[in-house]
């Protein structure tokens, strides 16, 4: 792991040439890279003076020498007529693939924007938006913008199931589980900054997205404003996305996590027994989940053999499940959760929520066990961490929405 810092681009320049550095990492774009300089040339508001760079990992497609030749002949008259006069494009080739993030990181150092602006090369992220993101730069000299996918106005478009699912999955996990709940698309890649935001911030090259390394590590110092957009599909060449990249994500996650966790200068007694609540509640969860398991398969049983009843097995089993959910949530709201309010619309709307929140757990199940199945991973172990996901979540969600208390503690 490389640890990276940018402070000396950013004190060394005391005035900046451009307003903004557009920086964009190229690998196999050799059919977007033109379209997309064009587009954005005619995108960027008049009188804005920008920089393009292009961070180009030696793409084997000729990506890079693309570029070369496209500035080459924006210096002469090919392009005259569409570039925007107060546009400088800048290719940077570095040998060898060496990570986004680290490809992202070269950029920002050499640029000499005032400000920001990371998009992708393959028109997932619509150039006619970065006009209002500069507009958005100009208002706020201290907020990152953010073009977002899950706010009003945003939408994805034309992406395959798996994809959509791994991204909202992604999305869900960095908003609540490292607390950015006030930031609705945490993961996207198309986002603008004032450079100074960077000051004092180390990036970890094995992360993942840069924008969520900045959300962390400057939680409290900086505002954030989230622009809609609608995320396309790549047209054409191929998605990075693969099974790597999905364990490379839960890495930086967990760092990122334990990174928020140690910069906490909390009161360590106080987080020692909110753990000691956390993790006895957990324990009772799981003691009721397992008595209804077995009151489940008893009565089941019971009613259909004669003893109880002469039931068909599909109302046995009904009836089953249903002892066994009220069960549940009797045990939970009077023990696990102890709470003895026994107001009858509060306690109608619980009941109600528990159901949700175990059937969304069963969805979770599904949908987990087959996004690992579709990357290739095996049945058993996909079951394995399918459970283990829907389990907890189960948890999770009873504890915050149907009995109303902090995920931790
Ligand atoms: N310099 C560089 N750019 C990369 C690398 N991997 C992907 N990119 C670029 O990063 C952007 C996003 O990559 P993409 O494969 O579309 O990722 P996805 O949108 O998450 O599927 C595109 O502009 C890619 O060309 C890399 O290793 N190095
Ligand atoms: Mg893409």
């Amino acid at each position: 792991m490389t640890m990276l810092n940018l402070n000396d681009t950013i004190s060394k320049t005391t005035e900046y040439k451009k307003f903004v550095s557009i920086i964009i990492p190229t690998f196999n774009e050799s059919r977007n890279i033109t379209d997309l300089l064009n587009q954005i040339q005619s995108n960027i508001p008049a009188g804005t003076n920008v920089e393009i760079i292009i961070v180009d990992d030696n793409s084997p497609d000729g990506t890079g020498l693309i570029v070369e030749k496209y500035i080459k002949e924006k210096m002469g008259t090919l392009y005259r007529d569409q570039v925007n006069p107060s546009t400088s494009i800048k290719i940077i080739h570095r040998k060898e693939k060496t990570g986004l993030i680290s490809a992202l990181v070269n950029g920002i150092s050499t640029s000499e924007g005032q400000n920001v602006l990371i998009m992708d090369a393959d028109f997932s992220h619509p150039p006619e938006v970065i006009n209002r993101m500069i507009s958005e730069l100009k208002k706020e000299p201290n907020c990152i913008i953010i073009g977002s996918r899950y706010i009003t106005g945003g939408a994805i478009n034309g992406m395959p199931l798996k994809r959509l699912l791994l991204s909202i999955g992604a999305n869900f996990i960095a908003r609540h589980g490292l607390c950015l709940k006030n930031v609705y698309d945490p993961m996207s890649g198309f986002f603008a900054f004032p450079k100074h935001t960077l000051h004092g911030m180390e990036f970890n090259t094995d992360g993942f997205k840069i924008l969520l390394e900045i959300l962390i590590k400057k939680k409290n110092t900086v505002k954030v404003k989230e622009i809609p957009y609608t995320f396309k599909d790549r047209k054409y060449g191929q998605s990075k996305l693969n099974f790597p990249i999905i364990l490379e994500y839960i890495k930086a996650v967990w760092k990122l996590y334990r990174y928020g966790r140690k910069s906490k200068k909390q009161n360590t007694q106080l987080e020692k027994r909110k753990s000691v609540r956390f993790i006895s509640k957990a324990a009772r969860f799981y003691t009721v989940g397992f008595s209804g398991f077995v009151l489940n398969y008893l009565i089941s049983i019971l009613l259909s053999n004669g003893i109880l009843g002469s039931f068909g097995y599909l109302q046995a089993t009904a009836v089953g499940i249903a002892v066994s959910v009220t069960t549940n949530f009797l045990l939970n709201k009077f023990w696990t959760f102890e709470d003895k309010n026994v107001n009858l619309t509060r306690f109608l709307r619980q009941y109600g929520m528990f159901i949700g929140c175990s059937s969304l757990g069963i969805l979770i199940q599904f949908l987990s066990i087959y996004m690992l199945r579709e990357s290739g991973v095996p049945y058993d172990i996909s079951l394995l961490v399918g459970v283990t996901i829907a389990s907890v979540s189960n948890f999770l969600f009873n504890k915050k929405w149907t009995f109303k208390e902090n995920i931790w503690g």
